[in-house]
């Protein structure tokens, strides 16, 4: 079988075998999924198509604290999620969830950790997604995932209905953030309290994004090599790239940048699961605007499996001569 559309025919994956899990139109905040099928046999690389996953809706999901949007379907969403990465994971996937909204991390990271307790996170993102369900001024749970995720913000987090199944997983050492530039006052107090490391797009700015990938990579991987989580919401870069999502800022990672993250990722050979969130094809201006969108995400994630800028050397191994 083939990719089905965007390009896939051109991309080489080494060494993995990713499982693919799709979120559903319906439940989640943005109700929406990818537009396309980014599966694919390739040479060296087998992808296992999960399926939308189908999640039973809550009824009468009254907000949390009147205002807390959907907490039972959503805390329901991201349990049927987490098992279905947790089995992906451990019949030996590399594991890519296909969103959908980003508070589906909750889920994705919880299920990857199951299976690799020790494994770390790499965040790219305009937003730190870090507020608490006391902090949000949204509501949106897509813009919370991070705080139920880490354990010393454990003392700090009600108990939403529909979330008492999610154990924390990650210490504040065990993530990354890298393409911040909107930041919820409470948020940055969290970031730097609990002494988060972050990359925003100033930082970029000043240090460039190979000394950024170089210190995001030794601060995670350099002591002992684990297992890598990398959430990567499209609206990390700017814009003009990806117009088709919820949350559009300014001043946001160049192509070249975001693919420079993904190179680097893919070269550690320790990428164990990947979200791909926040591809909203009704929120683009145009047709264009979605296609857009939706290809670099599909370059994101082929990126993350070996397509290289500088060609791939898998299928020729002898060139053919006049006989
Ligand atoms: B996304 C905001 N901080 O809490 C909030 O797109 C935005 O998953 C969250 O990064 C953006 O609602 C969530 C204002
Ligand atoms: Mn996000
Ligand atoms: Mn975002
Ligand atoms: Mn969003």
């Amino acid at each position: 079988s083939t990719a089905v559309r965007h390009g896939l025919e051109s991309t080489y994956f080494f060494g993995y075998n990713p499982a693919i899990v799709r979120m559903p139109y319906g439940v989640l905040e943005s109700k929406l999924n990818l537009p396309f099928l980014c599966y694919s046999v390739l040479p060296g690389c087998r992808v296992y198509d999960r399926g939308d996953l189908s999640f039973t809706e809550v009824p009468n999901d009254e907000p949390y604290n009147n205002l807390v949007q959907y907490p039972r379907s959503v805390g329901l969403a991201s349990q049927v999620l987490a098992d279905a990465v947790s089995r992906a994971v451990a019949a030996g996937h590399s594991c890519v969830t296909m969103g959908g909204d980003h508070s589906l991390a909750l889920g994705s990271v919880s299920g990857h950790a199951q299976q690799c307790p020790h494994l770390c996170v790499i965040w790219v993102d305009a937003h730190s997604d870090i507020n608490t369900p006391l902090t949000t001024q949204s509501g949106n749970l897509h813009g919370q995932p991070v705080s139920f995720l880490l354990r010393e913000l454990q003392d700090k987090m009600p108990l939403l209905p529909g979330f008492s199944w999610l154990k924390p997983c990650l210490s504040t050492s065990d993530i990354v953030y890298i393409g911040l530039r909107d930041v919820d006052p409470a948020e940055h107090y969290i970031l730097k309290n609990y002494d988060i490391q972050y990359y925003s797009m100033r930082d970029i700015d000043r240090l460039g994004i190979q000394k950024v990938m170089e210190r995001t990579l030794e601060q995670l991987i350099s002591r002992r090599q684990r297992p890598i989580h990398l959430s990567f919401d499209i609206d990390a870069f700017d814009p003009s790239l990806a117009p088709a999502t919820g949350t559009p800022v300014l001043g946001g990672l160049t192509y070249r940048e975001g693919m420079y993250v993904t190179e680097e990722i893919h070269n550690t050979g320790l990428l164990s699961a990947v979200d791909l969130v926040e591809v909203n094809p009704l929120l683009g201006a145009s047709q264009e605007d979605a296609n857009a969108t939706a290809s670099l995400a599909v370059d994101v994630i082929a990126t993350c499996f070996g397509q290289t800028r500088e060609g791939a050397h898998a299928v020729f191994d002898e060139l053919p001569s006049p006989s």
